[in-house]
């Protein structure tokens, strides 16, 4: 078995961020996303976690992806606001926007962030945690690039689309939080399928004939299918709609067209969308919270699990004992402190 080495978040932390600082990212946008992908570490999401590293640094390499523009908040009094990320990584865009998204929610019951011009290459959930630790329920998609055929296709034309939840409990319980992948699985997870040379379960692809395929080469060429069949193609659509079209930036074919290559952190928007579960319920029966811990309980008393319950375990042990990396992953760390980018 290969040895692990141990090191805590923080230590962690300030090592991607250093990586990203000799990269050439600005401070600011350098620890925004040594959180976002330490995050992912501490919480047990591989897929978005220190493997992504080399990505973001070959995206800046290849000048697709501004390393210091400062993000810009919009707001014109509306239930919209909107951050200019100027194309820049979208984590320091949406730091700017949360907390005006959060308290515009609280004062309207109901309001939106659109965030535009942003590479986006990190996982939902930290996006809706932080709403939720702001008081309010919150929703987050985006598109990606084309790398998944419509159910009853062959081509790539949707993107991976992730969509999140997150429904606030209060400061002595973690968030109700679901965040996935509209396909079968994150291309991430059958990137790291890839790596470790293994073959995918069935279902999760087609190859460039359209052929049903478990070979992670053959499906990372191929097509990625949606979760769910013609459900989750008409939700990864929905995406595309809202979080494209709608907010007048790149669908996954047009970020993708833009790029020309999956290799690199994709360029398009965000939509966030935050409400006030109190406005809502404001003048109807019953506490909206109280009722939804009824509803949780009932969840779990069936003895299934909430999600992002096994996110949260990792997050407590991992914040206790620290982060296990292989040695691979240790060493690659250590490259890329060293030498950068090879
Ligand atoms: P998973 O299938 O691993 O997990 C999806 C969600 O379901 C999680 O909230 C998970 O909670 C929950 N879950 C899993 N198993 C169960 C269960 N048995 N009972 C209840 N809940 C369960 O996610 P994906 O592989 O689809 O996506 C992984 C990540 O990739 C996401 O964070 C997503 O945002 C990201 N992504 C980002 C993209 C981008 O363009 N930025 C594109 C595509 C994906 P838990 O974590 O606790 O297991
Ligand atoms: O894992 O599908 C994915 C993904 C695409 C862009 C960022 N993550």
């Amino acid at each position: 078995m290969s040895k692990t080495v141990v090191i805590s978040v923080a230590k962690l932390e300030a090592r991607v961020a250093s990586i990203f600082g000799k990269g050439g990212l600005s401070p600011e946008h350098a620890a925004a996303l040594a959180s976002v992908i330490v995050a992912g570490e501490r919480d047990g999401c591989k897929s978005h976690g220190i493997y992504r590293i080399e990505g973001c640094l070959r995206t800046l390499k290849a000048g697709k992806v501004s390393p210091d523009a400062k993000p810009v908040l919009e707001d014109d009094g509306s239930a919209i606001l909107r951050v200019g990320a100027g194309g820049a990584y979208s984590c320091a865009a949406f730091a700017l926007g949360a907390p005006a998204l959060a308290e515009r929610a609280r004062k309207l019951g109901i309001a939106a962030l659109v965030i535009n011009d942003c590479t986006h290459f990190s996982a939902l959930w930290p996006e809706v945690e932080t709403l939720n630790g702001l008081g309010v329920a919150a929703i987050a998609m985006c598109p990606s690039y084309a790398t998944v055929a419509p159910s009853g296709g062959s081509q790539p034309l949707l993107g991976t689309n992730p969509f999140a939840f997150g429904w606030p409990r209060g400061e002595d319980k973690p968030p109700y939080v679901f965040d996935f992948a509209t396909s079968v699985a994150a291309r991430g997870e059958i990137e790291l399928y890839r790596r470790e040379g293994r073959q995918l379960p069935e279902g999760w692809a087609i190859d460039v004939d359209g052929k049903p395929t478990t070979d992670p080469e053959a499906a990372l060429a191929g097509a990625m299918l949606p979760f769910g069949g013609h459900k989750g193609s008409a939700i990864s659509t929905m995406i595309e709609l809202l979080a494209g079209i709608m907010i007048g930036d790149f669908t996954s074919k047009e970020a993708l067209d833009f790029l020309g290559t999956t290799t690199l952190a994709p360029r398009h928007g965000e939509l966030i969308i935050a409400m006030s579960p109190e406005r809502f319920a404001a003048g109807r029966p019953g506490d909206p919270f109280a009722r939804a811990e009824v509803l949780f309980e009932a969840i779990v008393g069936q003895g299934a699990r909430l999600p992002s319950q096994r996110r949260f375990a990792a997050r407590k042990q991992t914040l206790a004992e620290g982060i296990a990396l292989s040695a691979e992953e240790s060493a690659q760390l250590d490259r890329l402190e060293e030498v950068g980018l090879a």
